[in-house]
């Protein structure tokens, strides 16, 4: 082995090409690895740093194991197996948050959940930027970690993945949340389990933690060394969130009552949820509670999250284009069960990433008159669900829509939530939520 640092770059997606301009800004020679044929940021690293090896296609054994680092893309598993087969005991594997950690001086407020993260994630990084602190927000969410980095940040506020959390160590973070857990990515860990502990790394050196005390599968197993404070949907103890029956429904911090829920401008249960892990985060961090509070007055939430398109003939549409996995279909049918006096026609289906749908059916049989499905999981869910309520099979978004358009009664709401992610049919969710969207707004 050679004593000189090896880097390699596993991964050349958005995270990838951070972490090569991260090496770049400080003289450190790099490889890059990739699988693809093609990896999306080949071309734009070609031409911002033409001296860096890239090899493409797979992942060269010789080249792995001369490194003495890999740093691995979140979409690369620890235990991929050309990575056991070439790596040894010294080498060191690690991500782009892992550098991250190492660079940074100010706090971190680290989000991580099955759902919600990047509502939860933008909701405390406005609250911190309404209180005049200078603030970076990004990770899992939009801009990747280490683009993030800058000399007069005063605080960051990272949403986690689990992939990511795999290859993180030393983050510390001010303070740390697991929102809620629900399987997901099942195509890549082989039991919740192993999901749940790739998540619960995120306390590792955690100042403090905030935890959702609805959630019994991890209000259960908070390390008892470090404080924590709860939220959740019933009447708070102490210092800690939840709700208050006065004549209304309030927002509450123990005893204090801190907003009417009238006030809050997400809708939904769950967003409810979020608004209180938002306050004790913000509360943990020690931001001011009038900014904080002054932001759920304002915050509407962000595209593709329950977000209400139109409504046309007495239905409301609503595009949930996110609600990548059941738990976030189910919070999604829960969370808005109050807000249409009839029924949903539920839009559902995709890449299915091993997931059991089996809870949806209880919930779909409450909650809706019909489903509409798409995409690769639709035989899979037409066998759970067709025996219980009608069930229309789409071959494009276009015809679901016109399918949800027949099934839908005055009063009703027609909601996109595949519970599945979108790569058999689109590019990413987003492009699915916005194709969803534009037809919404076509129909006459
Ligand atoms: N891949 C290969 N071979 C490789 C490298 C990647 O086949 O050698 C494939 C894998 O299927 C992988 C996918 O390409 O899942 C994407 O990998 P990438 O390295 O191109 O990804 P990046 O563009 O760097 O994006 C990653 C995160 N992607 C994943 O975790 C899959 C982005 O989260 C994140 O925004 C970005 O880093 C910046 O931090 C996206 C995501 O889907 C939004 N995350 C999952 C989720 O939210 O459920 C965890
Ligand atoms: P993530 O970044 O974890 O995917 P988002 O904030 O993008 O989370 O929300 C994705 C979907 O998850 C939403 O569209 C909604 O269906 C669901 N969701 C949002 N917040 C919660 C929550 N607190 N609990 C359960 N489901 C939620």
């Amino acid at each position: 082995m050679n004593d000189k640092p090896n880097i390699v770059v596993m991964g050349l997606g958005d995270s990838g090409l951070s972490v090569i301009q991260y090496f770049h800004n400080k003289n450190i020679p790099v490889a890059v690895v990739d699988s693809r044929i093609a990896p999306p940021k080949l071309s734009e690293c070609r031409k911002l740093y033409p001296n860096v090896p890239v090899y493409t296609g797979g992942f060269p054994k010789e080249i792995l194991a001369e490194a003495s680092t890999l740093v691995l893309s979140p979409g690369i598993a620890v235990d991929h197996p050309d990575i056991r087969s070439a790596v040894n005991v010294h080498t060191e594997i690690i991500g782009d948050i892992e550098l991250f950690a190492r660079e940074i001086q100010a706090p971190v407020i680290a989000i991580t959940g099955s759902n919600g993260k990047s509502t939860l994630t933008t909701l405390v990084g406005e609250m911190a930027i309404r209180a005049n602190i200078p603030t970076r927000v990004g990770g899992n969410l939009g801009i990747p970690a280490l683009s993030l980095l800058e000399q007069n940040a005063e605080l960051y506020v990272l949403e986690l993945s689990s992939f990511q959390l795999e290859t993180t160590y030393s983050l510390h973070p001010k303070v740390a949340t697991i929102l809620n857990i629900s399987p997901d990515h099942l195509d890549r860990y082989a039991s919740l389990d192993a999901y749940y502990l790739a998540k619960k790394r995120i306390y590792t050196g955690a100042e403090q933690i905030v935890f959702n005390r609805d959630e019994p599968y991890l209000s259960c197993d908070i390390p008892i060394h470090i404080p924590a404070v709860s939220f959740g949907l019933d009447k708070p103890s102490h210092h800690n969130y939840g709700l208050i029956h006065d004549t209304e429904l309030q927002l509450a911090k123990g005893q204090e009552r801190l907003l009417p829920l009238s006030q809050l401008k997400l809708f939904g249960w769950h967003n409810v949820a979020n608004a209180l892990a938002a306050l004790a985060l913000g509360g943990a961090a020690g931001l001011p509670m009038d900014k904080m509070l002054e932001v759920l007055q304002s915050f509407a939430g962000l595209a593709h999250r329950c977000e209400w398109v139109r409504e046309y003939n007495g239905v409301q549409w609503i595009n949930d284009s996110k609600g990548t996995n059941v738990g976030a279909t189910l919070a999604a049918l829960h969370g808005l069960a109050a807000d249409i006096p009839g029924k949903w026609i539920l839009i559902a289906g995709g890449v299915g990433k091993n997931a059991d749908f089996s809870p949806l059916k209880m919930a779909v049989a409450k909650y809706c008159r019909a489903v509409v499905l798409i995409g690769e999981a639709q035989d899979e869910l037409y066998a759970l669900l067709g025996s219980s309520i009608p069930c229309k099979r789409a071959n494009s978004l276009q015809v679901a829509v016109m399918l949800a358009k027949q099934c839908a009664q005055n009063g009703d709401g027609v909601l996109l939530s595949p519970a599945c992610a979108s790569f058999d049919m689109f590019a990413n969710f987003a492009e699915r939520g916005e194709i969803f969207k534009a037809l919404v707004q076509e129909l006459l």
